[in-house]
């Protein structure tokens, strides 16, 4: 993996800047990048990482960079400039002043990002809350994590994670809601995996509507249906109640609320109605029922598929009621578990990066928490009241009421839920400002001003992971370019528009300003938060940058809270926990007539959201290379679209077009889409633009997971691919997607017009002099070709009628060559060597490369029977263990008869 390199100076202990899992990395500065291994040391991870984490080598190249401020004049032609910071922050600063003065401070907004470190968020909210005066400052946490805090907040009376990882491993029943945990918190799902291997009494559940990956580790798979999941444990707390599993002691003494919780849950004592309402079979149903109610250490572990529901804060705490009955909280080995998404999804709400919230744990819409913030910052115009949550925030935006807008390390044109409204917004709004490390991003194309961030491992701070770990995240490149740390830009425009208050010796002296904040009248009547560090006030820049991972609360120095509630005190005032009654109410669009499917969106293993960094790697982009729509042949079949080809997908909102595929893990009725394409990387695979923009009425998170959606074919005339050293324009071709290879770019095209040798010719840029070949079957209606320069090739395209073309693996290694043999040269046009081997399919393990069909035939040919035997073998899963999962996938298919 990568040729061997020199280290220019020792390894710098860091955080991964990906998922919420925040395992530690040892980063080795070499001469040609960085040499990334996981951190033996730190908590979370004890030297694991996952696929995404080990390649971060591949991402850290400036290519693709935004490296220093541009400003596009809003009235003149749309042309971006090179601007000096000080023009850049003085633009930003004048029109924020100018817009307040003359419409009040909502007129303007932040929208920032979990993936801000800690540093730059507290910032961030105190310029908006405190200064400018408003709390138009919400976050892509909103999209995320947002239910999550809202059920906690009922719940326990404070947005608190009771337990931590180590949970996982002492538990002897792990339940996992709407998480594909092997793909998305890919160390931990290991952990739990080796905890099985040596426990194997220990039993998984997989609580999905579509077969995962991390289904192949469950005992038990419920396949509900979409959006179901409050009858599911509305029905397991009345089962609990009539089985005897109640803990009567803990309840009395511990909470409040269980008779309306209760009596609303017998609408779903019937097992019958609750396996027929969420559409599984009632013995499983039944199962799954006895097994939690027999197991004392149960952790309920959940993520997207709870949160991202217009009913998702019920579903959280239709999951917590069970825990609070039963008294599995607070205790080695249970509880409930929100396991967050981005790598400081938990810092961000320590800082109150959410419209509804403030720092410190502090609610906006208390006057006596909004005085708190007052009297701590000396603020001149704290904000009155709650700000717009994102989908409110972007229609206030198309309104015209919010005029300008930061964006700031998030992608809201890919990302937000009807993201063509998004785009009509920020067409419109008077001042777009973007922070991002990447130049040409959906969001970008939409600045007025772009402003240039450090990006992960130049930059310096904390992110906190979803066991509540306060983490460091320390700099071991040098600042590119005119690259700055985000938290420097908002202190600058602050200080440009007179507010005090902004002056930091570095991230250290506002870390030590949030830790101060969190001790801030602390324990006054009222006041008490769960949330305090104040065994971390007072540190000097040395202490900050030697700082060891450890969880809050940290009330001494050095001291780590692994677990909360053990004493059964919660944080509401009369310190119990609250029951809340959560009455199941469907999804808000049902499928049917015009639009009668479900689409569900989310993760593949190997991208990370909008691809601006995992997309730089060559070695992520094999595992999935094309956006994809996962549906069931019978669906394909009523649809009129085929395996393989193209398919327009289409809802009230928007519309998109992605491959036809069936991995057999889809029930009828369903549809699932990836979220990673985006206009770099696809001519029309943004999902986000066909997602209903509907919210949960607590929480304002976004339905992702539920939209009703037809699917027809996409008619093109001809399929084919282009392998090229530099990324094509191909505006004129009907479909197009591009990834990233080892020295070339893949596109994949779908075509309308006709093609021809001359078309080609100036696609792929060859002028009559140049070495090219071609071949042409013009009633097969094929064309190959290829250009090369001083014997290297330089690109090569495959066009057929039908999309049954070569692979792209042979080719793409042509690549790596500096001249083509004549052999290669002899059979480039064939598309595979003389002496074919096998196509080895599409990557599974992308930290060695090895493809399906090789594992395939391994495992078919010598007889294996489990993955060690395969990783022994091939080297498969012998790296990161990410793939491990897909592995014994292909050993239940692949194994002879
Ligand atoms: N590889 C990778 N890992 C990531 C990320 C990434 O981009 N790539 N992003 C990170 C971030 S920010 C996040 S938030 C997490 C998300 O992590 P996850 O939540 O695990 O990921 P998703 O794929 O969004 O959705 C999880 C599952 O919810 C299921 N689901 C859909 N509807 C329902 C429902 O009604 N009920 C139930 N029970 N399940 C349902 C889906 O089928 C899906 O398998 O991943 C983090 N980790
Ligand atoms: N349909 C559908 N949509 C979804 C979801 C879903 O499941 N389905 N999931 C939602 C969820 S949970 C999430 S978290 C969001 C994620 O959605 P986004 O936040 O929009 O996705 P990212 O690609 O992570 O965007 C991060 C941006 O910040 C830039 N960046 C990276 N580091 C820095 C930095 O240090 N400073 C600055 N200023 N910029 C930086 C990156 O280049 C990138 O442009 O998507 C949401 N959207
Ligand atoms: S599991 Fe992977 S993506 Fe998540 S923090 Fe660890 S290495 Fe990074
Ligand atoms: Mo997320």
């Amino acid at each position: 993996m990568g040729t061997p390199v020199i280290p220019i100076a020792a390894a710098v202990r860091t955080t991964c800047p990906y998922c919420g899992v925040g395992c530690g990395i040892k980063a080795t500065p070499m001469e040609n990048g960085a040499l990334i291994e996981g951190d033996p040391e730190h908590m979370a991870s004890r030297g694991r990482l996952c696929v995404k984490g080990s390649a971060l080598g591949e991402t850290l190249g400036l290519d693709g960079r935004l490296l220093a401020p541009a400003i596009r004049e809003h009235d003149k032609l749309r042309t971006l400039r090179t601007s000096s910071w000080d023009e850049a922050l003085d633009t930003v600063a004048s029109r924020f002043a100018s817009i307040i003065a003359e419409h009040g401070p909502d007129a303007v907004a932040l929208y920032v990002s979990g993936q801000l470190l800690t540093e730059d968020y507290y910032v961030a909210n105190k310029f908006m809350k405190g200064y400018v005066g408003s709390a138009n400052i919400d976050t892509n946490s909103r999209l995320c994590m947002s239910s999550a805090v809202a059920g906690h907040k009922r719940a326990f009376g404070e947005d608190l994670v009771p337990g931590c990882y180590e949970d996982f491993e002492l538990a002897e029943l792990v339940v996992l809601v709407g998480s594909n945990t092997a793909w998305c918190h890919p160390t931990l799902f290991q952990r739990i995996t080796k905890a099985k291997e040596a426990r194997p009494g220990l039993r998984i559940v997989a609580i999905d509507p579509r077969r995962t990956a991390t289904c192949e580790l469950a005992d038990l798979h419920l396949p509900v249906k979409a959006g179901t999941d409050v009858w599911l444990f509305n029905g397991l707390l009345s089962y609990l109640a009539r089985s005897g599993a109640a803990d009567d002691a803990f309840v009395a003494a511990h909470t409040a609320g269980l008779d309306a919780a209760l009596a609303e849950a017998d609408g779903c004592a019937s097992i019958e109605f609750v396996a027929r309402t969420c559409g599984v079979d009632p013995r499983l149903l039944l199962e799954f029922y006895e097994m939690f109610a027999a197991t004392g250490r149960v952790v309920t572990a959940f993520s997207q598929g709870v949160n991202q529901s217009s009913s998702g804060t019920d579903k959280v705490n239709s999951i917590i009621n069970c825990h609070l009955l039963t008294g599995r909280i607070g205790k080695p080995g249970m509880g409930p578990f929100s396991l967050t998404g981005q790598p400081n999804a938990m810092g961000g709400r320590e800082v109150g990066g959410l419209a509804n919230m403030l720092a410190g744990h502090l609610d906006l819409d208390k006057p006596a928490h909004r005085e708190a913030v007052r009297s701590f910052w000396d603020a001149p115009r704290m904000a009155s009241k709650p700000g717009l949550k994102a989908v409110d925030l972007f229609r206030a935006i198309e309104e015209g009421k919010v005029k300008a807008v930061w964006i700031m390390a998030t992608n809201p044109v890919v990302s937000l839920p009807d993201a063509d409204q998004v785009k009509r917004a920020l067409a419109r709004c008077e001042l777009v400002v973007v922070s991002d490390v990447t130049a040409n991003t959906d969001t970008a194309a939409f600045a007025h001003v772009l402003l240039p961030a450090l990006g992960w491992g130049e930059k310096d701070g904390t992110v906190t992971n979803s066991e509540r770990c306060i983490s460091r995240q320390r700099a071991f490149l040098p600042a590119p370019g005119e690259a700055r740390a985000d938290w420097q830009a908002i202190c600058q425009v602050a200080r440009r528009m007179g507010y005090q208050g902004f002056d930091y010796a570095g991230a250290h002296a506002i870390f030590d300003e949030h830790a101060r904040l969190s001790t801030w009248r602390n324990g006054e009547p009222g006041l008490e938060r769960a949330f305090r560090l104040d065994g971390l006030v007072g540190m000097e820049r040395a202490a900050y940058d030697a700082l060891a991972p450890l969880q809050w609360p940290v009330r001494h120095e050095r001291e780590s809270t692994p677990r909360l509630f053990a004493d059964g005190r919660f944080a509401h005032p009369d310190g119990k926990a609250r029951f809340i009654a959560t009455a199941p109410r469907a999804p808000v669009h049902a499928p049917g007539g015009e639009f009668p499917l479900v689409l569900n969106t989310g993760r593949l293993r190997d991208q990370w959201h909008t691809m601006t960094r995992t997309g730089k790697s060559p070695r992520l982009a094999g595992h999935a290379p094309e956006p994809f729509i996962d549906l069931h042949p019978h669906d394909a079949l009523t649809s009129g679209v085929r395996d393989g080809e193209l398919a327009r997908i289409t809802s009230r909102w928007g519309a998109m077009v992605a491959r036809v595929a069936h991995s057999g893990g889809i029930a009828r009725g369903a549809a699932f889409v990836p979220i990673h394409w985006n206009g770099q990387t696809a001519s029309d695979a943004r999902v986000g633009a066909v997602v209903n923009p509907e919210v949960d009425p607590v929480s304002g998170e976004p339905e992702f997971k539920h939209t009703p959606i037809r699917v027809e074919p996409f008619g093109v005339a001809w399929h084919g691919f282009v392998l090229s050293r530099e990324a094509l324009d191909l505006e004129r071709v009907a479909n197009w997607t591009r990834v990233r290879g080892a020295g070339f770019v893949r596109h994949e095209l779908g075509g309308r017009e006709p093609v021809s040798p001359e078309w080609a010719r100036g696609l792929l840029g060859a002028d009559d002099e140049a070495d090219w070949i071609e071949y042409e079957d013009k009633a097969e209606g094929m064309l190959r070709c290829a250009l090369l320069v001083d014997g290297r090739l330089e690109a090569c395209l495959f066009v057929s009628r039908r999309p049954d073309l070569p692979a792209r693996t042979w080719l793409g290694g042509l690549f790596e060559l500096e001249t083509l043999s004549p052999a290669d040269r002899a059979t480039l046009l064939a598309g595979r060597p003389k002496a074919a081997g096998r196509d080895p399919g599409p990557t599974v393990c992308s930290c060695f490369g090895v493809g399906r069909n090789t594992i395939c035939s391994a495992i078919a040919q010598q007889g294996f029977t489990d993955a060690a035997q395969v990783t022994a073998c091939l080297r498969a899963g012998g790296n990161c263990g990410s793939c491990l999962p897909e592995i014994r996938q292909l050993l239940a298919v692949a194994r002879p008869a």
